[in-house]
């Protein structure tokens, strides 16, 4: 026997910062970027140190292609717990029996989750009709301009979009009906990458009714909200559910997809027959992900999950759910108090769409005046836009910054900043309203302007290092 006295060499043992100097300082300034500034993207949030441990953990050194029980590789006890539980978990967090739905926690980010549902369900080439992108879609709902297909779901599927109404903001529903039933999709999607209000997923449930398709709610963005249930829920409604993790979730980056199993819906069940049809999503799912599309799980980020959604559970989160909303709200009407229109007129949820036409600005010149003073946001189409490429509005969101403990008074706060940091690109505009982004990011470094973005920038940057910041310390 030997092995006792063997050596591994130092640096599988040393710590990052001595491994590895150079990338330890660049994950440190990063750390630091999110200490010091204004984190408003409404797709990012701040996961908990649980959460990154898990993720750090041995669990990334395993292969376990397959599902619980049924693996291609050896050594799958633990994984398989690990697995298992996270399973439990998810439909404890959203309130769902396991006779009725079940759910696949292997998808590796939200894309290749909602494509795993088309391809579970779909031939290449059927219909699909999601809200168009510059509406406030997703991408992976299917995207394609006149000239190209930008997403691969339009590439390997038809899509047809539906709008919202350029008065309104709102979903235009009953646009959507009309077209559904000319066009017959097979799938039509109820979700959002950037939409302020409650999804009306009753009306979506009754247009799939009366053409037959199946609906999937991808409620990514929402599903921290909806765990806390302080938004609309999708699962009264729906057929397949997917969202990804990292969101108003709070956890690591990664999917689920549930899908309901057992004895079909009524609505759905075939009238002229009185046998009880079953779902039959479960096997098609976990074949689309597993074959299909993925090689083996990332389990570092399945326990990952397990942990979020261990947390999503407790009063706290429901509370921080809660304060996610309000603050939301207090920043549209602290913004619209001081002039600023939102489309929609403000927000039911966790973000909020400033349109900046009525300034005479776009999205790209304040995005990267809000980066440049420490307010880190994207730029986003209004509905009427014609260009994903020059949006005219800013996607605001609050639970990065809930998490840190910002409550309604701070983000009065921070809308005063954010007022700030606006006019200082009104100004820069204003001295040539036609200019380029390329022109107006030069013109950003004159002395006149640079100087007060400088000290916007050192006040918000006092103002966040105050906050708390979840996770570890140094890194
Ligand atoms: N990129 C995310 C968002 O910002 O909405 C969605 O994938």
């Amino acid at each position: 026997m030997s092995g006792g006295d063997s050596k591994i060499p130092s640096f599988l043992t040393e710590p990052l910062a001595q491994c590895d100097p150079e990338m330890y300082e660049l994950i440190r300034k990063e750390k630091q970027r999110q200490i010091r500034g204004l984190e408003m993207i409404a797709s990012e949030n701040f996961t908990s140190r649980g959460v990154l441990e898990t993720l750090g953990s041995c669990l990334t050194n395993k292969y376990s292609e397959g599902y619980p029980g049924v693996r291609y590789y050896g050594g799958n006890e633990i994984i398989d717990q690990i697995e298992t539980l996270t399973q439990k978990r998810a439909l404890v967090a959203f309130g769902l029996d396991e006779n009725e739905w079940g759910v696949n926690v292997q998808p590796l980010s939200g894309c290749p989750a909602n494509f795993a549902v088309y391809s579970a369900l779909l031939e290449p080439h059927s219909r699909i009709m999601g809200l168009d992108l510059p509406d406030g879609g997703h991408l992976s709902h299917g995207y394609a301009t006149p000239t190209k297909k930008i997403s691969f779901t339009s590439v390997y599927f038809e899509n047809m979009p539906y709008k919202v109404n350029t008065q309104t903001g709102l979903i235009d529903y009953e646009e959507l009906a009309r077209t559904a039933k000319l066009f017959r999709p097979k799938i039509i999607i109820a979700g959002i990458s950037c939409y302020s209000r409650n999804l009306e997923y009753d009306k979506f449930r009754q247009i799939c009714d009366d053409v037959g398709a199946v609906l999937l709610a991808d409620m990514a963005h929402v599903s921290g909200l909806v765990a806390a249930k302080v938004v609309a829920d999708p699962f009264a409604y729906a057929d397949i559910v997917t969202t990804t993790t990292h969101k108003s979730l709070r956890g690591p980056r990664a999917a689920m997809i549930f899908y309901r199993k057992g004895p079909k819906r009524p609505q759905v069940t075939n009238k002229t027959d009185n046998s009880v049809q079953m779902y039959d999503y479960e096997k098609k799912i976990n074949e689309a992900i597993f074959p299909g599309l993925q090689g083996g799980p990332h389990n570092n980020a399945i326990g990952g999950i397990a942990v979020a959604l261990k947390q999503v559970a407790s009063d706290e989160f429901k509370t921080y759910a809660q304060q996610v909303v309000k603050n939301a709200k207090q920043l549209v009407t602290t913004l619209q108090e001081k002039g600023y229109t939102f489309v929609s007129g403000g927000t039911d949820t966790h973000l909020a769409l400033l349109d900046l036409r009525p300034l005479g600005l776009d999205g790209a010149k304040v995005e990267r005046v809000l980066e440049v003073a420490a307010i880190t946001v994207n730029k986003n189409t209004c509905p009427g836009d014609k260009s994903a490429l020059k949006p005219s509005g800013i996607r605001f969101g609050t639970p990065a910054l809930t998490t840190r403990g910002f409550k309604e008074n701070d983000i009065i706060q921070v809308a005063i900043f954010i007022d700030r940091a606006v006019q200082i690109a009104r100004n820069i505009n204003e001295s040539n309203p036609n200019q380029t982004v390329k022109d107006f990011k030069a013109n950003m470094k004159l002395d006149q302007y640079a100087q007060k973005l400088d000290e916007l920038k050192e006040e918000i940057e006092t103002f966040a290092a105050k906050f708390p910041m979840p996770g570890y310390e140094s890194i």
